[in-house]
């Protein structure tokens, strides 16, 4: 079953989104998602110029050994653009095998290991108050699991509540050019603990309450909202600080039982084995798209399973719903699966990728269709071209940049 022809499309309905489809020369798809928030051509040129002449005529059953062919080949390793644009053939060729075998790719994966994926929702608002409004709707939608941001008084906005309508969050001044927010983490440490207090007086003990710090503490500041929010039992708290010193969760672990989540922008195993290996964290974020595909999303999870930890996949609508449905047969099967994020996408984006998956009571199931259970409309997504876009960078109130 040879690969005959790959094609690499970009398209914006909302936002950008790049994909690769694969076809065998006996007329088979199969779709990887390949999006990197703000710097998606990278990935699509590594795609086009370096790995579509390496993909025609190849045996799109040999997913293990085209993983290594690209991985080894390249002979520079790791590194986002790598791993997605391998991400995506990796995905691509795991939904072909499912469509060539007429099975669900969970089915490929060792089968069910339970009956559904249980999804955390967002909600977010200006102040406590809104917040806790925003979680009880969430909860009234159905979800069982809720992560909540809220406005730090004194601040314009902050990560994941914007300032003015809805959807507008990350507006920039300047089209096409980043926006720029502001940070005090004096005031965001005032004002989360008081809001933790808050819901789970408001909504009981058996909500699950997540929430993301964003990358924005040290390890010591860390470690004082970590024990500061003991007593409302989070879920997780995630990404605590930057994960490029691994061993700064050290020092988080040694103050607090506050469960951590850590790797959304982790790229392959590597960046998170002394994490794991060392029981630093609770959970991995790592997902299909940025972490090298099932194939190598599985390993990781492997590894995560002999040191207790469990998944929780980076689920935000930057990640297409290619990259959805493969996360989805992913959490079905892997047996240390903990909770998968899900932020619908927008109904253009849908109309883009009609798809199998459906939520219910709080959690999504991957469909029963052959492969991943997701299309591309090509002709539509023709009429919505590229649109440069860059996530927000952050500052200090003195104007030093800090991490967003
Ligand atoms: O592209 C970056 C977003 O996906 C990220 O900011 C979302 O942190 C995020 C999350 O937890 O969903
Ligand atoms: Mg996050």
């Amino acid at each position: 079953m040879k690969i005959a022809d790959a094609k690499v499309i970009v398209c914006s309905p909302g936002r950008n989104f790049v994909t690769l489809k694969l076809t065998t020369e006996d007329g088979i798809t199969g779709l990887g998602d390949a999006t990197l928030n703000g710097r998606e051509l990278a990935v699509a040129s590594y795609l086009q110029e370096h790995l579509v002449p390496l993909l025609i005529g190849r045996d799109a059953r040999r997913i293990e050994e085209t993983w290594h062919y690209l991985y080894k080949g390249a002979y520079w390793r790791r590194g986002p653009v790598t791993m997605t644009a391998i991400a995506a053939v990796d995905t691509a060729l795991w939904d072909i095998q499912g469509k060539g075998l007429g099975v669900p790719v969970y089915q490929l994966l060792g089968g069910r290991a339970r009956d559904s994926v249980m999804v955390y929702g967002h909600a977010n608002g200006q102040d406590v108050a809104a917040t806790v409004e925003a979680v009880a709707r969430t909860v009234a939608a159905g979800y069982r699991a809720v992560r909540a941001q809220c406005g730090v008084p004194g601040l314009p906005d902050t990560y994941g509540v914007g300032h003015g309508k809805p959807g507008a969050i990350y507006e920039p001044a300047v089209k096409g050019m980043p926006s720029e927010s502001v940070w005090s983490t004096e005031k965001y440490l005032e004002v989360v603990p008081k809001l933790f207090a808050k819901l789970r007086a408001e909504l009981g003990p058996d909500l699950h309450l997540l929430h993301d710090v964003h990358h924005r503490l040290t390890p010591i500041e860390a470690a004082r909202l970590g024990k500061e929010l003991e007593p409302h039992h989070l879920f997780w708290l995630e990404d605590p600080v930057p994960a490029e010193l691994q061993e700064g969760f050290r020092l988080i672990r040694q103050h607090t039982v506050t469960p951590l989540a850590t790797g959304e922008v982790f790229s392959s195993i590597y960046d998170c084995q002394q994490l794991i290996t060392e029981q630093l964290i609770d959970y991995i974020r790592t997902t299909v798209v940025h972490a090298g595909g099932l194939t190598h999303l599985r390993r990781i999870a492997h590894l995560a399973e002999l040191h207790h930890v469990r998944t929780g996949a980076h689920g935000a609508t930057d990640l297409s719903p290619v990259c959805l449905a493969a996360a989805l047969h992913f959490d079905l099967s892997v047996h240390n699966f903990g909770i998968q994020e899900y932020m619908p996408h927008s109904a253009e984006t849908d109309r883009v990728f009609p798809h199998g998956y459906r939520f219910s009571d709080g959690a999504l199931h991957p469909g029963e269709a052959p492969g991943l259970g997701v299309e591309i409309d090509e002709a539509l997504a023709a009429t919505f071209p590229y649109d440069r876009a860059y996530l927000p960078t952050n500052r200090k109130l003195d104007g030093t940049v800090h991490s967003w």
